[in-house]
């Protein structure tokens, strides 16, 4: 039996003293992987964190390629994770980031269990462009499924820019990172399974699931578009996506 409570204290650390830990020896398996999830996130929640919303994770093909795993996850988002847009970070409260363009969706009600793609979409208040900072705690950046799991699928911070209204059609965005002006990243909302919309179905069923149901005021982070490139001091990054607007940060340059 892996001790639960340890693990998410193990990871937990980690992440608040930005210090890698190794992959978890013990044999765990996937519910038990998102029970440490849960034990951990509960240590935020106790230092004052508050739950805004869901991540998901490998939900296109180059995210999948990339970390060499191909089963969906997910994650707890806290408010002390979100970043303002145009913000700056210090690179130092992190191991090792990395940034990847994502689409995120707010909800104007509850959306829970089994929805079809128009319920979803029926639910949303709006949809922005944003910028995921992943993070894994785990040494070099390498981690099996129920490793990165249990970190909380490497959520580590988000930008979120201006919320547009959902009514438009977002199945097929060109989306471009710039990183200190220069192209870097550059895909389409349709790499996230095939349209983004359908990342917020299995969200809702996946949170019904685990008993904490989508609220309105709910933040869904639908997955990286393209693969994640690794951050570095001084850096200004910057997406665009395609009739959605800008979202922004900058990297403080080391001290
Ligand atoms: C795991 C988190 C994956 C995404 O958008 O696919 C993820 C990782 O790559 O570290 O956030
Ligand atoms: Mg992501």
């Amino acid at each position: 039996m892996p001790d639960i409570a340890q693990l998410a204290a193990r990871l937990d650390d980690a992440a608040r003293h930005a210090e890698a830990v190794a992959q978890l020896e013990e044999p765990i398996d996937l519910a038990d992987a998102y029970r440490v999830q849960a034990a951990s996130m509960g240590r935020r929640y106790a230092r004052g964190e508050n739950r805004i919303g869901m991540k998901m994770g490998f939900t296109s093909r180059a995210k999948m390629a990339q970390m060499g795993l191909d089963t969906m996850i997910w994650g707890r988002l806290t408010d002390g994770m979100l970043i303002e847009d145009g913000g700056t970070i210090d690179i130092r409260r992190f191991v090792h980031p990395r940034v990847e363009p994502e689409i995120a969706f707010l909800l104007a009600a509850p959306l829970s269990g089994i929805v079809t793609p128009l319920a979803a979409r029926a639910a949303l208040a709006g949809i922005a462009p944003a910028l995921e900072i992943i993070d894994s705690r785990y040494r070099d950046f390498k981690f099996s499924l129920t490793d990165v799991v249990a970190d909380n699928s490497s959520s580590s911070g988000l930008v979120v820019g201006p919320w547009a209204d959902p009514a438009i059609d977002f199945s097929n965005l060109g989306m471009i990172v710039e990183i200190d002006g220069v192209e870097r990243m550059i895909g389409s909302s349709a790499a996230i399974l095939g349209n983004p919309i359908r990342s917020l179905v299995a969200a809702a069923k996946l949170a019904q699931e685990a008993g904490e149901p989508l609220q309105a005021g709910d933040i869904v982070m639908a997955g990286g578009a393209t693969a994640a490139e690794a951050l570095a001091p001084g850096q200004h990054i910057r997406l665009t996506v395609q009739h959605l607007g800008h979202a922004e940060f900058r990297v403080a340059p080391a001290a």
